[in-house]
Protein backbone atom coordinates (compact mmCIF):
# COMPACT_ATOMS: atom_id res chain seq x y z
CA UNK A 1 0.00 0.00 0.00
CA UNK A 2 1.27 3.54 -0.82
CA UNK A 3 -0.55 6.07 1.14
CA UNK A 4 -0.27 9.84 0.99
CA UNK A 5 0.20 12.00 4.50
CA UNK A 6 -2.71 14.02 5.13
CA UNK A 7 -1.20 17.20 5.32
CA UNK A 8 -2.97 20.12 7.91
CA UNK A 9 -1.88 23.59 7.49
CA UNK A 10 -2.09 25.48 10.67
CA UNK A 11 0.55 27.99 9.85
CA UNK A 12 -0.22 31.31 10.89
CA UNK A 13 -1.25 33.27 7.35
CA UNK A 14 0.65 36.40 8.39
CA UNK A 15 3.82 34.01 9.09
CA UNK A 16 6.30 36.41 7.47
CA UNK A 17 5.10 39.71 9.17
CA UNK A 18 4.96 37.92 12.26
CA UNK A 19 8.68 37.33 11.75
CA UNK A 20 10.19 40.55 10.64
CA UNK A 21 7.90 42.06 13.74
CA UNK A 22 9.21 39.21 15.84
CA UNK A 23 12.84 40.35 14.67
CA UNK A 24 12.33 44.10 14.74
CA UNK A 25 10.95 43.88 18.69
CA UNK A 26 13.75 40.93 19.44
CA UNK A 27 16.57 44.16 17.96
CA UNK A 28 15.16 46.89 19.66
CA UNK A 29 15.07 45.22 23.22
CA UNK A 30 17.68 45.42 25.80
CA UNK A 31 19.49 42.98 25.26
CA UNK A 32 18.80 42.34 21.90
CA UNK A 33 17.30 38.86 21.42
CA UNK A 34 15.49 36.77 19.21
CA UNK A 35 13.62 33.03 19.39
CA UNK A 36 15.48 30.06 18.87
CA UNK A 37 12.42 28.63 16.69
CA UNK A 38 14.02 31.04 13.92
CA UNK A 39 16.68 28.54 13.59
CA UNK A 40 15.11 26.31 11.61
CA UNK A 41 14.85 26.97 8.28
CA UNK A 42 15.93 24.57 5.54
CA UNK A 43 19.77 25.19 6.41
CA UNK A 44 19.40 25.78 9.64
CA UNK A 45 17.13 22.48 10.01
CA UNK A 46 20.09 20.82 7.74
CA UNK A 47 23.01 22.35 10.39
CA UNK A 48 20.87 20.98 13.14
CA UNK A 49 20.90 17.30 11.89
CA UNK A 50 24.81 17.63 11.63
CA UNK A 51 24.86 18.91 14.96
CA UNK A 52 23.12 15.72 16.59
CA UNK A 53 26.35 13.55 14.77
CA UNK A 54 28.87 15.70 16.82
CA UNK A 55 30.63 13.69 18.90
CA UNK A 56 30.48 16.55 21.49
CA UNK A 57 26.48 16.72 21.71
CA UNK A 58 25.68 13.84 23.76
CA UNK A 59 21.99 14.67 23.56
CA UNK A 60 20.69 12.60 20.38
CA UNK A 61 22.54 9.47 20.55
CA UNK A 62 21.95 9.29 24.81
CA UNK A 63 17.90 9.61 23.97
CA UNK A 64 18.20 7.42 21.35
CA UNK A 65 19.30 4.48 23.20
CA UNK A 66 17.59 5.60 26.49
CA UNK A 67 14.26 5.02 24.12
CA UNK A 68 16.22 1.99 22.43
CA UNK A 69 16.47 -0.37 26.07
CA UNK A 70 12.78 1.47 26.94
CA UNK A 71 10.89 1.43 23.83
CA UNK A 72 9.25 -2.29 25.07
CA UNK A 73 8.49 -0.76 28.58
CA UNK A 74 6.74 2.81 26.82
CA UNK A 75 4.64 0.31 24.17
CA UNK A 76 2.93 -1.23 27.29
CA UNK A 77 2.45 2.00 29.38
CA UNK A 78 0.86 3.78 26.28
CA UNK A 79 -1.05 0.51 25.38
CA UNK A 80 -2.30 -0.46 22.03
CA UNK A 81 -4.65 1.74 19.05
CA UNK A 82 -3.39 5.04 20.41
CA UNK A 83 -2.57 8.67 18.15
CA UNK A 84 1.23 8.99 18.28
CA UNK A 85 2.30 12.84 18.09
CA UNK A 86 5.05 13.92 17.47
CA UNK A 87 6.20 17.74 18.31
CA UNK A 88 9.18 19.23 16.34
CA UNK A 89 9.49 16.15 14.10
CA UNK A 90 12.23 17.08 12.53
CA UNK A 91 13.79 14.27 10.62
CA UNK A 92 11.80 12.24 13.05
CA UNK A 93 14.79 9.12 12.83
CA UNK A 94 14.07 8.81 16.75
CA UNK A 95 10.05 7.68 16.35
CA UNK A 96 11.11 4.98 14.32
CA UNK A 97 11.68 2.94 17.56
CA UNK A 98 8.85 4.16 18.92
CA UNK A 99 6.72 3.09 16.31
CA UNK A 100 8.35 -0.21 15.91
CA UNK A 101 7.27 -0.92 19.70
CA UNK A 102 4.11 0.80 19.91
CA UNK A 103 2.34 0.08 16.64
CA UNK A 104 -0.26 3.16 16.89
CA UNK A 105 -2.41 2.99 14.15
CA UNK A 106 -2.07 6.53 13.36
CA UNK A 107 1.18 9.33 13.57
CA UNK A 108 0.73 13.22 13.63
CA UNK A 109 4.18 14.98 12.92
CA UNK A 110 3.89 18.79 13.86
CA UNK A 111 7.00 21.09 12.85
CA UNK A 112 7.50 24.74 11.87
CA UNK A 113 10.06 23.69 9.15
CA UNK A 114 7.37 22.63 6.28
CA UNK A 115 9.90 21.07 3.63
CA UNK A 116 11.59 18.65 6.19
CA UNK A 117 8.36 18.06 7.69
CA UNK A 118 6.81 16.56 4.50
CA UNK A 119 9.73 14.70 3.44
CA UNK A 120 10.33 13.39 6.81
CA UNK A 121 6.69 12.22 6.94
CA UNK A 122 6.13 10.68 3.56
CA UNK A 123 9.24 8.50 4.17
CA UNK A 124 7.09 7.27 7.37
CA UNK A 125 4.45 6.84 5.51
CA UNK A 126 6.21 4.81 2.46
CA UNK A 127 8.40 3.01 5.41
CA UNK A 128 5.22 1.71 7.73
CA UNK A 129 2.48 1.36 5.27
CA UNK A 130 -0.11 -0.10 8.44
CA UNK A 131 0.69 3.72 9.63
CA UNK A 132 -1.87 6.28 9.00
CA UNK A 133 0.42 9.58 8.58
CA UNK A 134 -1.02 13.02 9.28
CA UNK A 135 1.44 15.93 9.03
CA UNK A 136 0.98 19.53 10.80
CA UNK A 137 2.55 22.50 9.77
CA UNK A 138 2.77 24.44 12.46
CA UNK A 139 4.60 27.09 15.22
CA UNK A 140 3.04 24.64 18.36
CA UNK A 141 4.76 27.96 20.48
CA UNK A 142 1.67 29.72 19.18
CA UNK A 143 -1.45 27.53 18.92
CA UNK A 144 -1.36 24.02 19.99
CA UNK A 145 -4.40 22.05 18.41
CA UNK A 146 -5.18 18.50 17.21
CA UNK A 147 -6.37 18.47 13.89
CA UNK A 148 -10.11 17.68 12.48
CA UNK A 149 -9.55 13.37 12.24
CA UNK A 150 -6.94 12.82 14.22
CA UNK A 151 -8.67 14.46 17.51
CA UNK A 152 -10.18 12.44 20.17
CA UNK A 153 -8.23 9.60 19.94
CA UNK A 154 -5.99 8.24 22.53
CA UNK A 155 -2.72 9.52 22.61
CA UNK A 156 1.02 10.02 23.51
CA UNK A 157 2.47 13.27 22.59
CA UNK A 158 6.35 12.73 21.66
CA UNK A 159 8.45 16.07 22.98
CA UNK A 160 12.40 14.48 21.72
CA UNK A 161 15.43 15.79 22.08
CA UNK A 162 14.97 18.18 25.42
CA UNK A 163 13.54 21.32 23.37
CA UNK A 164 11.36 22.01 26.47
CA UNK A 165 14.61 23.23 27.31
CA UNK A 166 13.81 25.94 24.80
CA UNK A 167 11.22 27.25 27.31
CA UNK A 168 12.18 28.99 30.38
CA UNK A 169 10.43 26.60 33.52
CA UNK A 170 7.17 28.72 33.86
CA UNK A 171 6.97 29.06 30.38
CA UNK A 172 7.83 25.07 29.83
CA UNK A 173 4.97 24.53 32.96
CA UNK A 174 2.63 26.39 30.82
CA UNK A 175 3.45 24.73 27.42
CA UNK A 176 2.75 21.47 29.38
CA UNK A 177 -0.57 22.12 31.11
CA UNK A 178 -2.04 23.96 27.99
CA UNK A 179 -1.03 20.25 26.00
CA UNK A 180 -2.16 18.35 28.72
CA UNK A 181 -5.52 20.69 27.63
CA UNK A 182 -5.91 19.40 24.15
CA UNK A 183 -5.14 15.55 24.75
CA UNK A 184 -8.06 13.12 24.63
CA UNK A 185 -8.97 11.45 28.40
CA UNK A 186 -6.14 9.12 29.09
CA UNK A 187 -3.22 10.58 27.71
CA UNK A 188 0.11 10.99 28.04
CA UNK A 189 3.85 12.50 27.11
CA UNK A 190 6.46 11.22 26.54
CA UNK A 191 9.85 14.21 26.65
CA UNK A 192 13.18 13.96 26.61
CA UNK A 193 14.64 16.65 29.20
CA UNK A 194 18.51 17.00 29.30
CA UNK A 195 19.95 16.89 33.14
CA UNK A 196 22.02 18.97 34.57
CA UNK A 197 25.72 17.99 34.92
CA UNK A 198 29.05 19.28 34.27
CA UNK A 199 29.82 22.38 33.16
CA UNK A 200 32.97 21.61 30.61
CA UNK A 201 30.61 18.44 28.80
CA UNK A 202 27.56 20.81 28.78
CA UNK A 203 29.60 23.46 27.24
CA UNK A 204 31.41 21.35 24.87
CA UNK A 205 28.02 20.26 23.63
CA UNK A 206 27.26 23.76 22.36
CA UNK A 207 30.96 24.36 20.84
CA UNK A 208 31.92 21.51 18.90
CA UNK A 209 35.05 21.63 17.44
CA UNK A 210 33.76 20.85 13.80
CA UNK A 211 32.12 24.73 14.25
CA UNK A 212 28.80 23.24 13.45
CA UNK A 213 27.18 24.66 16.16
CA UNK A 214 28.81 28.46 15.77
CA UNK A 215 27.42 27.84 12.41
CA UNK A 216 24.31 27.24 13.53
CA UNK A 217 23.76 30.55 15.34
CA UNK A 218 25.32 32.16 12.74
CA UNK A 219 22.76 31.18 9.99
CA UNK A 220 20.15 33.14 11.77
CA UNK A 221 21.94 36.16 10.50
CA UNK A 222 21.90 34.71 7.03
CA UNK A 223 18.26 34.06 7.20
CA UNK A 224 17.24 37.29 8.05
CA UNK A 225 19.16 38.60 5.29
CA UNK A 226 17.99 36.62 2.98
CA UNK A 227 14.21 36.45 4.00
CA UNK A 228 13.78 40.28 5.78
CA UNK A 229 16.65 41.99 3.62
CA UNK A 230 18.26 42.86 6.68
CA UNK A 231 21.72 44.69 5.85
CA UNK A 232 23.96 42.38 8.33
CA UNK A 233 27.61 40.78 7.84
CA UNK A 234 27.62 37.67 9.46
CA UNK A 235 31.10 37.64 9.03
CA UNK A 236 31.01 40.54 11.98
CA UNK A 237 29.90 37.93 14.89
CA UNK A 238 31.14 35.63 16.56
CA UNK A 239 29.32 32.82 18.56
CA UNK A 240 29.28 32.70 21.94
CA UNK A 241 27.82 29.34 24.08
CA UNK A 242 28.33 29.04 27.91
CA UNK A 243 26.70 27.69 30.86
CA UNK A 244 24.71 29.55 33.49
CA UNK A 245 24.90 28.29 36.54
CA UNK A 246 22.90 29.89 38.25
CA UNK A 247 19.86 29.65 36.01
CA UNK A 248 20.78 26.15 35.18
CA UNK A 249 21.04 26.71 31.33
CA UNK A 250 23.24 27.04 28.01
CA UNK A 251 23.03 30.35 26.75
CA UNK A 252 23.89 31.13 22.80
CA UNK A 253 24.70 34.41 21.74
CA UNK A 254 26.05 36.17 18.65
CA UNK A 255 28.51 38.81 19.75
CA UNK A 256 29.46 42.10 17.81
CA UNK A 257 32.53 42.33 16.98
CA UNK A 258 32.83 45.93 16.11
CA UNK A 259 30.53 48.91 16.14
CA UNK A 260 28.39 48.27 13.53
CA UNK A 261 24.54 49.15 12.71
CA UNK A 262 22.16 46.76 11.05
CA UNK A 263 19.51 48.00 8.74
CA UNK A 264 16.05 47.10 7.72
CA UNK A 265 13.78 49.27 6.14
CA UNK A 266 14.01 52.31 7.97
CA UNK A 267 14.79 50.70 11.43
CA UNK A 268 18.14 51.15 12.52
CA UNK A 269 19.76 49.08 15.16
CA UNK A 270 23.03 50.20 16.31
CA UNK A 271 25.52 47.93 18.01
CA UNK A 272 28.58 48.05 20.62
CA UNK A 273 31.69 46.13 20.05
CA UNK A 274 31.09 43.10 22.86
CA UNK A 275 27.64 43.65 22.56
CA UNK A 276 25.19 40.47 22.37
CA UNK A 277 22.40 39.21 20.71
CA UNK A 278 20.47 36.03 22.59
CA UNK A 279 19.37 33.65 20.35
CA UNK A 280 18.84 30.82 22.91
CA UNK A 281 18.32 29.49 26.17
CA UNK A 282 18.22 25.38 26.78
CA UNK A 283 17.47 24.85 30.31
CA UNK A 284 18.20 21.72 32.04
CA UNK A 285 17.12 20.05 35.10
CA UNK A 286 17.41 17.79 37.94
CA UNK A 287 14.77 14.62 37.64
CA UNK A 288 13.33 15.79 40.73
CA UNK A 289 13.18 19.27 39.32
CA UNK A 290 11.55 18.28 36.21
CA UNK A 291 8.96 15.75 37.62
CA UNK A 292 8.00 18.47 40.09
CA UNK A 293 7.37 21.03 37.10
CA UNK A 294 5.05 18.15 35.30
CA UNK A 295 2.97 17.95 38.31
CA UNK A 296 2.64 21.74 38.61
CA UNK A 297 1.54 21.29 35.17
CA UNK A 298 -1.23 18.67 36.49
CA UNK A 299 0.55 15.73 35.20
CA UNK A 300 1.57 12.51 36.81
CA UNK A 301 5.07 11.51 36.49
CA UNK A 302 4.73 7.51 35.43
CA UNK A 303 8.26 6.17 34.66
CA UNK A 304 11.34 8.12 34.09
CA UNK A 305 14.71 6.70 32.33
CA UNK A 306 18.13 7.67 32.31
CA UNK A 307 21.56 6.15 30.84
CA UNK A 308 23.74 5.04 33.01
CA UNK A 309 26.25 8.35 33.29
CA UNK A 310 22.88 10.40 33.67
CA UNK A 311 23.25 12.53 31.01
CA UNK A 312 19.51 12.48 29.67
CA UNK A 313 15.69 11.54 30.94
CA UNK A 314 13.20 10.40 29.20
CA UNK A 315 10.36 10.84 31.12
CA UNK A 316 6.30 9.89 30.70
CA UNK A 317 3.78 12.02 32.29
CA UNK A 318 -0.18 10.94 32.32
CA UNK A 319 -2.49 13.23 31.89
C1 LIG B 1 16.66 21.43 19.84
C2 LIG B 1 16.51 23.04 21.56
C3 LIG B 1 17.03 20.79 22.09
O1 LIG B 1 18.99 23.15 23.04
O2 LIG B 1 20.28 21.47 22.63
C4 LIG B 1 21.56 22.51 19.75
C5 LIG B 1 19.08 23.18 20.02
N1 LIG B 1 21.12 24.59 20.01
N2 LIG B 1 22.70 23.19 19.74
C6 LIG B 1 19.40 22.25 22.31
C7 LIG B 1 20.55 23.41 19.92
C8 LIG B 1 22.46 24.44 19.88
C9 LIG B 1 18.71 22.07 20.94
N3 LIG B 1 17.25 21.86 21.10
Amino acid sequence: MNQAVRFHDQHVADSHTSFRDAVVAGLSARPKSLSPKFFYDRPGSLLFERICQQPEYYLTCTEEHILADASDEIAALVGPDSLLVELGSGASRKVRLLLEAMRPSRYLGVDISREFLLESTRRLAADYPWLEVHAAWADFSRRLALPEGVAGQRSVAFFPGSSIGNFEPSAAQAFLAHLRQILPPDSGVLIGVDLIKDRAVLEAAYNDAAGITAAFNLNLLQRLRHELGVEVEPANFDHLAFYNEAESRIEMHLVSRCRQTLRLKEWRFPLEEGERLHTENSCKYSIEGFQALARRAGYMPTAVWTDPRQLFSVHYLST
